[in-house]
């Protein structure tokens, strides 16, 4: 596993630090990607958001995606196989293929959505899981982004990923 320091980009306009990480493809079926973001700087976060950029993938319902602070070991799922098991156990067959942000300011159900479009619309989402598990924290430690595609036949790609931190 490899460790880097990430990219910072600070948007003035707004306040938030924006923390950048890589893509790559996601194994099918087994395994799953992973990258991090290391941040050695110590604040304290009130909110936190993550955006998977250029995610295509070809069945939703094959797919978990998590984020782990490790050194806290609070691990958030954005998602967790849409459609599964109340669809079927393949879960949804619809696509990503856009950028797709989550966070608690949004109160638009992804597993909703990723039911009733063929492609799923880019756009932000309210996580599964609620992303305050960050709040209060620092920000300093490893950030990892996990994508693990549980059933083999369908693949995709992330081109990269976003962290967007409020802080104070
Ligand atoms: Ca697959």
């Amino acid at each position: 596993m490899s460790q880097r320091i990430a990219n910072t980009l600070i948007n003035t306009s707004n306040g938030t630090t924006t923390f950048a990480g890589k893509g790559g493809a996601i194994p099918d079926g087994i395994g799953s990607f992973q990258d991090e973001i290391v941040i050695q700087e110590n604040f304290h976060i009130t909110e936190v958001s993550v955006t998977l950029n250029d995610i295509i993938h070809t069945w939703v319902g094959d797919l978990s995606v998590r984020l782990r602070h490790l050194e806290s070991n609070t691990v958030v799922d954005l998602f967790q196989r849409p459609g599964l098991p109340k669809f079927s156990s393949s879960g949804y067959c619809n696509d990503l293929k856009g950028n797709y942000s989550f966070s608690d300011r949004s109160d638009c159900n992804f597993e909703e959505t990723a039911a009733t479009h063929a492609v799923i619309p880019s756009g932000k989402y309210a996580s599964l899981q609620s992303l305050s598990a960050f709040s209060g924290m620092s920000g300093s430690g490893t950030w990892q982004l996990i994508i693990k595609d549980s059933s083999a036949g369908d693949s995709g790609s992330l081109g990269s990923w976003n962290l967007d931190f409020e802080r104070k």
